[in-house]
């Protein structure tokens, strides 16, 4: 079961954080309360029962606080991204030494592939890629052949034409006895009608980026209908401050690779 996670890899925002890539136009993000706030986040994975693994942070990588776009983690496989965004390739080594560290051998994305963890969502035994400014298809070729060779199932699901979703997941997430919540503008492709299909409420779009562990959901604070929506799922509601990271374009799951 995907949710029963084990570990989860994060990194605290460097003093450089607000440099970082944004199209928000939401303001520049003050880096004592993101870090506040990625405390928080630490906190609530503890809570949940996962080890949680603090990567240092470097001032060089302002983005790099966004861990789960570096590498994607199954029970099976561990594998290094290659960042879309150039400026978070030098992000990868770090992760991947750690992640050596817990989980072993890894498998890498090479060039001219690139992947962005962001894009990937876990279902079960399938994997959906979103091909995005961030991965194309080269990466998303080299990633299906992993997982294949794992025992995985995988398909794309192009999001290039929705201009809102940085990431596949910044639109979707898998709340698991196969519930698919989406943000209201993402494509209905053929293939999730497999699923249970969950839409955000109104106006609360930002929270289709949320995380389930165990019988928990992680979820941004300040979207109240969706708060009870999980809370009718039969799950509890754990509501966390994203102000500062939503100013860099960031969403909950970025802040960790959980497995
Ligand atoms: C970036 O543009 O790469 C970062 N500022 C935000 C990355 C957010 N990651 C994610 O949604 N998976």
């Amino acid at each position: 079961m995907i949710w029963k996670f084990r570990h989860a890899v994060v990194r605290a925002p460097t003093e450089s954080f607000a440099g970082g890539l944004t199209s928000a136009g939401l303001g520049e993000p003050d880096v004592r309360l993101a870090r506040a706030q990625h405390a928080a986040y630490c906190e609530a994975l503890h809570s949940c029962g996962l080890e949680v693994h603090a990567l240092a942070p470097d001032e060089r990588y302002p983005d790099g606080t966004f861990v789960e776009d570096t590498a994607i983690v199954t029970e099976r496989v561990a594998i290094t991204t290659r960042p879309g965004a150039p400026s978070r390739l030098g992000e990868v080594p770090s992760v991947a030494e750690a992640l050596s560290r817990i989980r072993g051998d890894l498998y890498e994305i090479v060039a001219p592939g690139s992947v962005d963890g962001g894009d990937i969502c876990e279902v079960d035994d399938h994997y959906f890629i979103g091909l995005s400014a961030r991965t194309n298809d080269e990466g998303a070729r080299q990633l299906i052949n992993i997982l294949r060779a794992h025992g995985y199932s995988a398909s794309t699901i192009n999001i290039r034409a929705n201009r809102r979703l940085l990431h596949l997941k910044s639109g979707i997430a898998y709340l698991g006895e196969r519930r698919l919540l989406l943000s209201s503008d993402f494509p209905v492709v053929p293939e999730l009608s497999r699923y249970h299909l969950l839409r955000t409420p109104p106006d609360e779009d930002y929270a289709a980026n949320c995380v389930r562990i165990y019988e928990r959901v992680l979820i941004p604070s300040g979207y109240p209908h969706f708060a009870e929506m999980v809370r009718r799922l039969g799950l509890a509601a754990i509501p966390l401050d994203m102000s500062e990271f939503r100013k860099m374009d960031g969403g909950l799951s970025c802040l960790s690779l959980r497995f």
